[in-house]
């Protein structure tokens, strides 16, 4: 009898241990219990410029059903209520992991405490959020978008001075990315503290493209007409935009380079696009902004997996592209960094 009891102890202790080891995706009613897959719900800002796209091919390769996952994939089309919607949704269908490239920093307190409730960690891609409790994403990764506009600005001033023109004038238009976002807030902030500093910068304007091109080319061409000949620098905080940007200017007649009279083009992504404007002299500096984050992304999920704590928040480096070698290196927040002469090679070498 003491045997049998024993053994029936035994089973349901074994029973057990199978149950509280076995994975939680055996346990769960919702995600792809059926498949053995991870599930991942992706609300992706939009389509709105060539990083994005790349940003979405990233992810959309990293997290395949060959891969081990089942990627549900929402584009916001540029909307915050779209992405709250397509959170709430995720939450719903119980899926492992909730990953989030943010629209704008502020307005996620509540939907991401809904994710903490339902015991789904949320990982923060590219632009950040700002919430007043740090537990409520699990962790961020994407671009130190300040430091972008950090090195911009430190080119531009090496650049002038290079070029014998530090002293002058100098009228600036800044076409600021989608108001609130990271990117946006991180590149305007750059560019400002470097008028601030060098008193014979003028900031003549500032307006948001919203990171698109067709936004660029439009807020470019009021730009012209408002300043007529006084523009000597449009500082873009995206390729899309640098691109309508550089269609306005010649559509007004205007030139763009590094000529006495061009408009002198910056820009921020270095997608390949960007990078044959640069290699072609019509943007003049291009500040990387690296898309792909699906690997990194998926490392943080990996690491999850394995009941181990990702680092809370990684930025990811990048590099500097210029059409001119004039200016070797620059240097930002105390560290210096190379800057590269596009040619074909780069442009060859160069995924997106
Ligand atoms: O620079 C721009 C995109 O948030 C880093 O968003 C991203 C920015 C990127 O639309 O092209």
């Amino acid at each position: 009898m003491k045997k049998i009891i024993c053994s029936a102890l035994l089973v349901s202790c074994m029973v057990f241990a199978m149950t509280a080891c076995g994975s939680k995706k055996a346990a769960k009613t919702g995600g792809d219990a059926k498949s053995g897959n991870i599930t991942v719900g992706f609300s992706q800002v939009g389509a709105e410029s060539d990083w994005r796209t790349a940003n979405s091919t990233s992810m959309k390769e990293t997290f395949s059903e060959k891969n081990g996952y089942t990627l549900i994939f929402d584009d916001a089309q540029q909307k915050q209520e779209n992405q709250i919607k397509a959170i709430r949704n995720f939450i719903q269908q119980e899926v492992d992991y909730i990953v989030l490239a943010p629209v704008t920093e502020t307005g996620w307190d509540t939907v991401l405490k809904e994710a903490k409730d339902a015991g789904i960690p949320v990982i923060i891609v590219d632009r950040m959020v700002k919430v007043s409790d740090d537990s409520l994403y699990t962790a961020w990764v994407g671009s130190n978008f300040e430091l972008e506009g950090k090195k911009a600005a430190a080119w531009l001033k090496a650049y002038l001075d290079k070029t014998g023109r530090g002293d002058e004038e100098i009228n600036i238009v800044d076409i600021q990315g989608t108001i609130g976002a990271s990117a946006q807030i991180g590149r305007t902030k750059g560019l400002e503290d470097a008028c601030k500093e060098n008193k014979n910068w003028n900031l003549l304007a500032k307006e948001t493209g919203e990171f698109t091109q067709s936004k660029g080319q439009e807020v470019m061409e009021s730009l012209l007409k408002k300043h007529k000949d006084d523009i000597d620098v449009v500082y873009c905080e995206n390729d899309n935009e640098a691109f309508g940007a550089i269609d306005a200017i010649t559509a007004a007649g205007k030139t763009v380079g590094t000529g006495k009279d061009d408009i002198l083009v910056m820009s921020f992504d270095s997608t390949k696009t960007g990078l044959t404007d640069v290699k072609d002299g019509k943007i003049i500096l291009d500040t990387e902004c690296n898309p792909l984050h699906g690997p990194r992304v998926e490392e943080i999920i990996k690491a999850l997996e394995n009941g181990e704590t990702p680092e809370k928040q990684q930025y990811v480096d990048e590099e500097i592209f210029a059409a001119v070698k004039d200016v070797e290196s620059v240097n930002a927040d105390g560290k210096d960094y190379d800057v590269t002469v596009v040619d074909d090679k780069v442009i060859k070498g160069r995924a997106y």
